[in-house]
């Protein structure tokens, strides 16, 4: 099976790049730059029409969407344990965790980082970022009371949704929200415990990042 990973680096396709690590499986890796639009060019959007990474080729197919591709990964190398077995109430638990990331956390962000599809004035954007940030300190309050001391989402295993969560936490050091976030001691001892994973920190060196450098 062929495989190969649409990625911009520090994007939410780290979760995606450090799953296919995780399941130890042979993929190939594409940059498409977001900082250049190069998502937004013919060449892309004619593979994915969305414009959007990830974008996981598999043979002649094409998956998007974080949650369905840690799922199709995680099935890939069922052996790993990745997720809960299919059919289990604690697969479905999972989809509610990665749900979760995909629906609310991951969108919390977006008026911090491009508030310009939000508001044409700078006075507008300036509002948006300001209520923007109110809303991402509250559902990282709610991630980190839910987080509790872990170690993991899942509890006791670790899953692929610790890959996806890890996105989020290594978002929260970027420069441009430093001193702006309230603390939060359950998510940055999740971020150091899942930092050291041999798969996670792969993906982060072959994506050029470190974790007070983070960006995408
Ligand atoms: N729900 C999607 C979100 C994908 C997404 O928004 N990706 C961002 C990078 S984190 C992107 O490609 N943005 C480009 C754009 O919006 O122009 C997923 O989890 O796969």
């Amino acid at each position: 099976m062929v495989l190969k990973l649409y990625y911009n680096p520090g994007s939410c396709s780290l979760a995606a790049h450090a799953a296919l690590l995780e399941a130890g499986l042979a993929f190939e890796i594409e940059k498409i730059d977001l900082a250049s639009a190069a998502n937004e060019s013919e060449a892309y959007l004619a593979k994915n029409r969305w414009g959007r990474v990830p974008a996981l080729v598999i043979d002649d197919q094409i998956l998007t969407e974080n949650i369905a591709i840690l799922s199709f990964v995680a099935d890939l190398a069922p052996e790993r344990g990745l997720l809960p077995p299919p059919g289990s109430f604690a697969r479905i638990r999972a989809l509610e965790w990665m749900a979760l990331l995909s629906s609310t956390v991951h969108v919390a962000f977006r008026p911090l980082f491009r508030p310009g599809r939000l508001a044409s004035s700078a006075a507008g954007q300036a509002d948006v970022a300001a209520i923007g940030l109110t809303s991402l300190n509250r559902t990282l309050g709610l991630l980190d009371a839910r987080i509790g001391r872990g170690p993991y989402a899942l509890g006791e295993t670790f899953s692929l949704v610790d890959v996806y969560l890890f996105v989020f936490l290594l978002w929260m050091r970027r420069p441009m929200l430093a001193g702006k976030l309230d603390a939060r001691p359950n998510l940055d001892a999740m971020l150091a415990r899942l930092a050291e994973r041999p798969a996670i920190s792969s993906a982060m060196a072959a994506e050029g990042l470190s974790i007070t450098i983070a960006q995408g």
